[in-house]
């Protein structure tokens, strides 16, 4: 009812209602004006106001019709007012209940309709990392030489120049320090010893056998430090694998072979290797192991007829470099240079993940670009 029509407010005298006639189409015309309401759509809010617009105890339409219409009614009409007004107020009951009652059922249907699941939707893809090349490298090499006996250990990444120098026979005006000298910790005043990030894995080899007795068989993955200007095959953190075996009776032969079954496992069985003289303090003697050309199967030409872009025509390509230990290390770990022999070899691992995965930028692996890095899943 609207409130410019407040005829509840009003007796039926002031309306000019004398006739039960009368009385029943003034209750019809409220019945119509409320049923045009009803019909309307609810929401539950909304709905309580309209609930306690007509059934409000105090100022509720038909509480307003009790007190002007019904109560103060000549005793010839109240009869047939006491009539109209239980049918108004049945139906108006009824239709407000069943109101209620489809707004409930609604709100039902709605969160049942939030909630279902439907499996036919796509799935939230969720992106899966994945292990960095160099992890995975080094997970391939591990399980190489631990198949064949080695175990795994790591250490530290910041040294002293006992481990990283002096103990591997390089002593303090060694020129092979020139290469190392690196990148040294700014300590306390006071501090006893200097100490720098590790420029390779090697002073875990002193580590290794200050802690273990032979017979040793270790390799040791890392990360190392230097200070060389960063280009295609130069970075200044890169990594490597160490690797050390040291028993009573280890032959160079033992050495070579066990070289040449990790690069066959590596790179597969077709790549051949060969060993040429080298240097390096804490081996004697020591070499470079190399590989035959992956790319070209070892001619030194491509598939096009032109040279090998990889290996430069030159059919092998080096890889690192190993040495059978030399006596003058034992002395640093207490072991019997008489007794025992050994030996050692020290990966590349960067340069050798970019050969094998065909990289052509060592810078790569530390950009962090998921473009290159997806490509390695
Ligand atoms: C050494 O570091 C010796 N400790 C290896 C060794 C261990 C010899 C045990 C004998 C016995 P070298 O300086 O050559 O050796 O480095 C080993 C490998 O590290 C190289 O073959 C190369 O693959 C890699 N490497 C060296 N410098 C860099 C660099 N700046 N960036 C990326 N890789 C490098």
């Amino acid at each position: 009812m609207s409130s410019s029509d407040n005829k509840p407010e009003r007796t039926l005298a002031d309306l000019g209602v004398t006739r039960p006639d009368q009385v029943a189409s003034l209750f019809a015309e409220v019945r119509a004006q409320f049923d045009a309401k009803a019909s309307e759509d609810f929401i539950e809010i909304l709905w309580k106001e309209w609930r306690d617009q007509w059934l409000g105890r105090k100022s509720g339409f038909l509480s307003r019709i009790t007190d002007n219409w019904l109560k103060p009614a000549a005793p010839d009409l109240k009869r047939t007012v006491g009539a109209c007004l239980n049918d108004l107020r049945a139906h108006v009951e009824a239709k407000i209940e069943e109101r209620r009652l489809s707004i409930e059922r609604n709100e039902e249907e709605w969160s049942l309709a939030r909630e279902r699941v439907d499996l036919s939707l796509p799935g939230v893809i969720r992106p899966v990392g994945s292990h960095h090349l160099i992890r995975q490298v080094f997970q391939e090499i591990e399980d190489i030489f631990v198949s064949i006996g080695f175990s795994v250990v790591e250490g530290p990444e910041i040294e002293t120049l006992y481990y990283n120098f002096e103990a591997l026979n390089i002593p303090e005006f060694h020129p092979v320090r020139d290469d190392m000298d690196t990148f040294y910790l700014e300590l306390p005043k006071g501090a006893l010893t200097p100490l720098l990030l590790r420029t390779h894995t090697s002073p875990m080899q002193i580590r290794t056998m200050e802690k273990q007795k032979p017979p040793v068989r270790v390799i040791v993955p890392g990360k190392v430090y230097r200070r060389d200007n960063p280009d295609a095959t130069h970075s200044f953190i890169f990594h490597q694998v160490e690797g050390l075996a040291v028993d009573a009776d280890i032959t160079f032969c033992d050495f070579t072979g066990t070289i040449e079954y990790f690069v066959k496992q590596f790179f597969g069985s077709g790549v051949k290797t060969r060993f040429r003289p080298s240097y390096f303090p804490f081996t004697e003697p020591s070499v470079e192991f190399d590989v035959s050309c992956p790319f070209c199967g070892g001619t030194g030409t491509a598939a096009s007829g032109g040279t090998c872009s990889k290996c430069k025509g030159a059919a092998w390509i080096e890889l690192f470099g190993a040495g059978m230990v030399d006596p003058a290390v034992y002395g640093f770990v207490n072991y019997d240079a008489r007794k025992v022999s050994g030996f050692a070899f020290g990966i590349g691992i960067d340069r050798l993940a970019m050969l094998k995965y065909g990289i052509d930028d060592i810078q790569a692996f530390f950009q962090n670009d998921v473009r290159f890095l997806r490509q390695f899943p």
